[in-house]
């Protein structure tokens, strides 16, 4: 017979448990986007702990939406190895792959779990811990209690390095940006996304892929904006390649 207190017991145990051997990870990645989902699996496959928080119950940011709804995203010939790597079926469309959105979102995220990475949905990044002009952690709560605006006080994840993939809004740069001051860029401050050029956003998006402050690096969409980037629409190879090499940056520094 089904007992509904079992149920109860198995879900908060184990979900509890989860969260309790995360509290102290080597890379917290706020962002379960492309970015933040292919950063995570290159280094929870060299090794390193690590945790993707995401506000929405489901990963994969702006993938599921395609190109104003239309269920394809396109890659150019420089990414199509990461989506081979995943089985992800392509169609070649002169210099670019067409793939299916929902296909790279489900096999990105069960590869990325296979990986060893720990997902937790429904949780959102409100702020960051620093000590000593270090970035060192993140503050959570629930993405329900900051929808309904309670008045609940968060809960803290000890990291090495925190990367921000949060996307267009850079959320955490904005947090460290209004807290703190200074920025690793040209201004000192967030530039700020610039209006659509393909080529060269995605170009850039991978040149600014790097450490923004001490132990807050930044991927995807939200180097762009950070770093003053042009926005590139529904070609995906640059979040793809970015993920790919904000983990090869903090794999080197966490040996
Ligand atoms: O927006 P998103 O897909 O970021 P990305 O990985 O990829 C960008 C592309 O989707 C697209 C594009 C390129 O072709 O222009 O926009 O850079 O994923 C960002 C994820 O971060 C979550 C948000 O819900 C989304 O799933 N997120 C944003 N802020 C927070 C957050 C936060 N404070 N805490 C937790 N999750």
């Amino acid at each position: 017979m089904l007992n509904e207190i079992e149920i109860s017991r198995a879900i908060i145990e184990e979900a509890t448990a989860d969260l309790l051997h995360n509290l102290d990870v080597e890379v917290a990645i706020v962002g379960g986007g492309p970015s933040g989902l292919i950063a995570g699996f290159y280094l929870a496959r060299q090794g390193h702990k690590v945790a993707i928080f995401e506000r929405k119950l489901s990963t994969g940011g702006g993938v599921w939406g395609g190109g104003m709804l239309f269920p394809k995203i396109v890659v150019q010939e420089q990414a199509k190895k990461i989506l081979d790597e995943f089985g992800i079926k392509l169609k070649k469309k002169k210099n670019l792959y067409a793939s299916n959105s929902v296909e790279v979102v489900a096999k990105l995220t069960s590869r990325v779990i296979d990986s060893g990475v720990q997902i937790f949905n429904g949780i959102s990044a409100e702020d960051v811990l620093i000590r000593r002009q270090k970035v060192c952690g993140i503050v959570i709560n629930w993405s329900a209690v900051e929808i309904a605006q309670l008045h609940v006080d968060p809960l803290t994840i000890g990291a090495k390095f925190v990367i921000d993939a949060t996307g267009h809004a850079a959320e955490l740069c904005h947090i460290v940006q209004n807290k703190v001051g200074k920025l690793n860029t040209p201004s000192g401050k967030i530039e700020g996304e610039k209006s659509m050029w393909a080529d060269e956003a995605e170009r850039q998006t991978i040149e600014n892929t790097k450490e923004v402050y001490p132990g807050l690096f930044v991927t995807g969409m939200a180097a762009n904006a950070v770093f003053g980037g042009p926005r590139m629409g529904p070609i995906f190879g640059g979040m793809f390649l970015s993920g790919e090499k904000v983990a090869r940056l903090i794999h080197k520094r966490l040996f």
